[in-house]
């Protein structure tokens, strides 16, 4: 039997309705132009393609909508959906990367997926790269798009109970979410992530720090409870000038190398047991350009070496 890192079960989900900005409803596929099957097959893992899911486009009729949650009836289908079906690759054995979309697909994966680690018995850590905080609620959104509430939704905070509707909703720890790549948060938003005492490593501690010491800090954390990590990559926790393919281009973002760095840390770990790629906006993209870094980095997360054989970690390596 094959590990279930072995395994990836590619599903795309289409959603662009949480984001200000249309387009991220392209990003499952521009990201299998740019070869992302290809490019896992050739790190020896066996792929299965699950296709774009799709959704039925008003549930729930019967409850009034939150105010201060744009297109409300919509994402709660998608999250529904999304919910489900990683609850179901998850039990499949496979390791669930899922392509989307814009950020509110989280709240659907990462529901999923913790409700699949609880009944194993391992805890559930999510490593959030981001510049933004997503940590708004209906209550302090300014902007009322639902792609800045998913952190603040998996964490359990209030405003958006009924979205999942049969679905069991498994609030996360908020001492296990970690943000990390924040350069941009708002001002009510950032009253409540000091309140919940949310882990932040912003643009500044990675300025200061480097992302090696403090991607380990979070791998240490994880390892030492035996939990288990869900990656949600927003695709503007690079830089700008290396990812232009998003709706929210915000300066001072992550480099070509500190990006890679911090996928090779987490696969060497071997801790990551789900993915989301999100944000990627294939319209404003300049010559697929985005889509292959993105491709690139999860390359490097998936084990893509430059030499080939294993750096050791912590530690430069040792005449040979
Ligand atoms: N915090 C702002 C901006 C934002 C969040 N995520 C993105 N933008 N991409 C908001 O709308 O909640
Ligand atoms: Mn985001
Ligand atoms: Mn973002």
């Amino acid at each position: 039997a094959l590990k279930r890192a072995e395994r990836v079960a590619l599903l795309g989900v289409p959603v662009e309705v949480g984001a200000a900005q249309r387009g991220t409803l392209m990003g499952p596929a521009a990201l299998r132009t740019a070869g992302l099957v290809p490019m896992l097959e050739s790190l020896g893992l066996l792929v299965e393609d699950h296709g774009d899911l799709m959704v039925a486009p008003d549930s729930d009729l019967a409850q009034n909508p939150p105010s201060n949650a744009r297109q409300y009836r919509e994402i709660q289908s998608w999250a529904r959906a999304v919910s489900a079906r990683a609850y179901q690759l998850a039990c499949s054995g496979a390791l669930p990367l899922f392509l989307g979309g814009d950020h509110t697909l989280s709240m659907g994966s990462v529901n999923g997926m913790a409700r699949f680690w609880r009944e194993q018995g391992r805890e559930l850590f999510l490593l959030w790269l981001d510049a933004h905080a997503d940590y708004n609620t209906p209550s302090t959104t300014v902007t009322g798009n639902m792609h800045g509430m998913s952190a603040a939704f998996l964490c359990g905070e209030p405003g958006l109970d009924q979205l999942l509707g049969d679905e069991p909703r498994m609030p996360l720890d908020p001492q296990h979410l970690h943000l990390f790549g924040v350069r941009s948060v708002d001002r009510q938003e950032r009253l409540l992530l000091q309140q919940r005492r949310i882990n932040i490593a912003d643009m500044r501690q990675i300025d200061e720090f480097g992302v090696g010491v403090l991607i380990r800090q979070i791998i240490e954390q994880v390892q030492s409870c035996g939990g288990v990590l869900h990656v949600s990559f927003d695709v503007d926790f690079l830089d700008p000038q290396l990812a232009p393919g998003v709706g929210t281009m915000v300066p001072g973002g992550a480099t070509y190398r500190e990006a890679h760095l911090v996928m090779e840390l987490l696969h060497d770990s071997g801790l990551v047991g789900s993915v989301d790629i999100v944000e990627l906006n294939p319209f404003l993209d300049e010559r697929g350009r985005t889509a292959c870094t993105v491709v690139e980095l999860i390359g490097s997360l998936f084990g893509q070496r430059i030499t080939g054989w294993a750096t050791p970690s912590a530690m430069p390596p040792q005449p040979r």
